[in-house]
């Protein structure tokens, strides 16, 4: 495992996360096209950026919240096939609810007809493909992950207001990537954060014949995120999380349970 020692003597405030979203037009396929399709949901209701800054949801902890941004990457989608063989589509995606389009997806690979029972991916870039600097489009918009605290990009920014036991609204940034942790010496043990998600087809798997055009809905629980198994409180943590290694760890584990496979369709 590579570990990444970074001396440093301060830690700036993590300024690295101002608005500058990427324009992700959907990449065209030719003949057989399969589309993921990310849609957010909180609990039952479904969130896009018409509930920014308005819509008032409630954590597990109790805690009504706000969300005024919501951007996420995947990368290496692979589709799992009933007899055990896998096909890995590479690439990535960046999902941001200000930019509707950017929820589509279409991998350039093309997916080869056969019937498959799961997709998985990578939530953020695991440890080969998470590289500073590497990808173009996602230095414009804003997603590196800074040098001091490990590099490469931001796996997600998950920002709005919440009531705090002051009830006072404040702000919360909920950025999840590298997680980092401070040696005696003061300096920095980066270590990878990403981790796979598995999504099983529990109508007993789907088929993709050659020529179809299938669009497989890949829905988050943005509840999970404060819920499973970590109650999460934002009073205790709703700043500064990005170099903070107690809570890029705790993100860890509560993403894991927050995708689930929806409809799977064809036109
Ligand atoms: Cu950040």
């Amino acid at each position: 495992m590579k570990k990444l020692i970074i001396a440093l003597s301060t830690l700036a405030i993590i300024s690295s996360c101002t608005k500058e979203p990427a324009d992700l037009t959907p990449t065209k396929s030719t003949e057989t096209k399969t589309n993921f399709l990310f849609k957010q949901y909180y609990d039952g209701a479904e969130v896009t950026s018409s509930d920014f800054g308005t819509t008032q949801y409630t954590n597990a902890k109790g805690t009504m919240h706000t969300i005024s941004k919501l951007q996420y990457l995947v990368s290496n989608i692979t589709l799992h096939k009933v007899d055990g063989s896998e096909v890995n589509l590479g690439g990535y995606n960046l999902i941001d609810l200000d930019l509707p389009l950017s929820r589509y997806y279409t991998p350039m690979k093309e997916i080869p007809a056969g019937t498959y029972s799961a997709v998985s991916f990578t939530f953020g870039f695991d440890e080969s493909d998470n590289i500073t600097g590497e990808y173009l489009d996602l230095n414009a918009a804003s997603w590196a992950w800074p040098m001091m605290i490990g590099g490469g990009y931001h796996f997600m920014k998950f920002e709005g207001m919440f009531m705090d036991n002051t009830s006072n609204m404040t702000g919360f940034a909920f950025h999840n990537g590298t997680a980092s942790r401070v040696n005696s010496d003061g300096s920095r043990t980066a270590e990878p954060n990403s981790f796979r998600v598995k999504l099983w087809d529990y109508e007993g798997g789907f088929t993709i014949e050659e020529g179809d055009n299938t669009t497989i809905d890949i829905n988050m629980n943005l509840a999970e995120w404060f819920k499973n198994p970590i109650t999460w409180s934002l009073d205790d943590m709703h700043m500064m999380l990005m170099p903070n290694y107690q809570a890029q760890k705790m993100m860890n584990q509560n993403g894991r349970s927050v995708f689930t496979l929806g409809f799977i369709s064809k036109n």
